[in-house]
């Protein structure tokens, strides 16, 4: 089942192409990236990111996502969220998926915490991830 929503995933991606909008993290070092277009509405579905470290630009593996919150803050509407939970480390080095189900289609924003070795504080960001219809 997980390899055919990757799958699935995979061909929206070629249909969609790669819509991707950073915004920074802090601490100011790290930031985290959408990967790839993910998603339809009304459907259960990964979000993929990856945590970078900005000064060397490497992806940070390893890291523990603490706290994940899913709404549709960027569209003015953030008071309407969708239940989003992290599930084990991506395939990729420093990527890190979250399974969520949005209700409909347009910009959610995804606003994460993760704890990262040899840091003290979490480090916090978030992207915008736009979900076609
Ligand atoms: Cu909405």
């Amino acid at each position: 089942m997980r390899t055919l929503r990757h799958l699935f995933a995979a061909v929206l991606t070629a249909s969609f192409g790669l819509v991707t909008t950073n915004v920074f993290a802090a601490p100011k070092d790290y930031r985290f990236e959408l990967v790839g277009q993910p998603m339809m509405a009304g459907k259960s579905t990964h979000v993929t990111v990856r945590l970078v470290h900005i000064p060397d630009g490497k992806p940070v593996s390893d890291a523990e996502i603490t706290e994940v919150k899913f709404d549709m803050g960027p569209a003015g509407m953030a008071g309407m969220s969708a239940p989003a939970k992290p599930m084990m480390s991506a395939k990729d080095p420093g990527t890190y998926m979250i399974e969520t189900q949005p209700s409909m289609a347009g910009n959610w924003g995804l606003t994460l915490a993760a704890k990262v070795k040899g840091e003290a504080e979490p480090v916090r960001g978030s992207v915008v991830v736009a979900v076609p219809k």
